[in-house]
């Protein structure tokens, strides 16, 4: 099913039509309005007027994540605060957070968006909706809630957390579907199997997981232990929330709602703008937001562009699955790799549960010779018997080198002795942050 055939299907010629239609609104709207952008703008020569075609973008100024720390709370916003219904925020775990102030219009639209999504994912008003992500200031809890609402199917609000509880809520209720980060959904996972609870034949049939890079090997990982189809939903506070791309049954890239977004691939080295199909860092034009619109925003997300039609039927721009944040790439002896490379490889190795840790000196600027990472083992395969453990030690060693070239040394740890997170997973952690095991 597809909820807005008209835009979704839309042949891309004339998508780009309204595109440059929308995005030309936009950047008069937000020039005559924000002194952020009109200075910015000015300091590179460009006016609204200069924006006759959708490649002149490149043109224009990119605003990144420190252009809102600067300008906290609300001087990149665009209405007076009558206008503005509510206000959400990241979860800023350095500095200050990213605002992000809604109209009433917005928060429709970021509804409708979200709806979208889920019935892109396969759902519909039947479907019951137990919504995992945490509700607050995160845009993850009520963005859910909103879209799940607007489609009419039955939302859950469980929040993060309390997992006995969302555990006893999808049997009684019968919930089909749960939207949660990737990490959260392995915790219902494990705690279920403590309670002796059945998932994988349960009712559950479908995970909207998204907010944290996971690899394709973690989907199957899911996939296998819950009896679920997982799929990925992607957003960022300063764009909107969820609900930005989703991807649908095919598995085959997010589809970006390019009516509301207009995406780029840029050189995260240089800026230039990279044509479709190449790997580079996503930038993002919102092309219809009112309260606080957006210029180019530097996402820091590693992906690429597919424009080919899906053969769900949609034109829009699918991205691939996010291969990391450019910020989080670790370098070791010169290889870059990021943590999700690392994740896919631990995964293929059997006996290893997708549950770990890579360990690095922030001194060092995420750059070492070596790099470690702690691995949890399955409760199966764990055994005191240290001639076992240092085989898995080694092929573990072995995978990593060949595949990502990278020299890694491996701690083995006891199963469920890795701390788990409700929310985001942390997968990087400074050495003077390890746990006590
Ligand atoms: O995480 C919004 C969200 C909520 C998305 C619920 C999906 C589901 P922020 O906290 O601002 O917003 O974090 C945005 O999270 O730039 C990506 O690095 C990462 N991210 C979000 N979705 C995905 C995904 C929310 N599906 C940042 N795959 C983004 C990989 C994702 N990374």
């Amino acid at each position: 099913m597809i909820r807005h055939p008209h835009f979704e299907t839309m042949p891309r010629a004339e998508l780009e039509k309204l595109q440059l239609e929308r995005l030309k609104k936009t950047v008069a709207y937000v020039y005559e309005r924000v002194p952020f952008y009109r200075d910015s703008m000015q300091k590179l020569g460009v006016k609204p007027d200069d924006i006759q075609t959708l490649t002149d973008v490149a043109n224009l100024p990119f605003t990144s994540k420190l252009d809102f720390r600067d300008n906290y709370p609300f001087g990149l916003t665009c209405v007076p605060q009558d206008e503005v219904v509510c206000v959400h925020a990241s979860s800023g775990t350095t500095g200050k957070p990213v605002i992000a102030p809604y109209t009433q219009k917005d928060v429709d639209t970021w509804a409708e968006l979200v709806a979208r999504s889920l019935v892109c994912a396969g759902m519909t008003r039947e479907d019951t909706l137990q919504n995992a992500y945490g509700y607050g200031m995160f845009t993850g809890g009520l963005g859910l809630h909103y879209g799940g609402k607007q489609l009419g199917a039955t939302v859950v609000p469980a929040s993060t957390g309390n997992t006995k509880r969302q555990l006893m809520m999808i049997q009684d209720l019968g919930t089909t579907a749960i939207s949660c980060t990737p990490s959260y959904a392995l915790i219902l996972h494990e705690t279920a199997q403590e309670l002796d609870i059945d998932l994988y034949n349960g009712s559950l049939r479908l995970g909207i997981l998204g907010a944290e890079p996971w690899s394709e090997n973690m989907r199957a990982d899911i996939e296998n232990k819950l009896g679920i189809t997982a799929l990925s939903i992607y957003g960022l506070t300063e764009i909107m929330g969820p609900g930005v791309s989703m991807e649908c049954p095919h598995k085959n890239g997010m589809h970006i709602w390019e009516d509301h977004f207009l995406a780029e691939i840029i050189d995260p080295v240089t800026g230039k703008t990279l044509p479709y199909g190449e790997q580079g860092e996503l930038v993002i034009t919102t092309l219809t937001k009112e309260a606080q619109p957006v210029l180019r925003f530097r996402t820091k997300d590693i992906t690429r562009l597919i424009t080919e039609t899906c053969a769900c039927g949609r034109t829009m721009a699918r991205m691939v699955r996010i291969t990391g944040r450019s910020d989080d790439m670790i370098r070791v002896r010169g290889v870059s790799v990021f943590p999700s490379q690392i994740e896919s490889v631990l995964l293929t190795v059997e006996g290893i549960e997708p549950q770990y840790m890579i360990v690095v000196d922030r001194q060092n600027a995420f750059a070492s010779d070596e790099l470690e990472i702690w691995v949890e083992v399955s409760e199966s395969i764990f055994s005191d018997k240290m001639a076992q453990m240092a085989t898995l030690q080694i092929k573990l060693q072995r995978e990593l080198d060949s595949v990502l070239g990278i020299k890694a040394r491996i701690k083995l740890v006891e199963p469920r002795k890795l701390a788990r997170t409700e929310g985001k997973a942390k997968r990087v952690v400074d050495r003077s942050e390890l746990p006590q095991l």
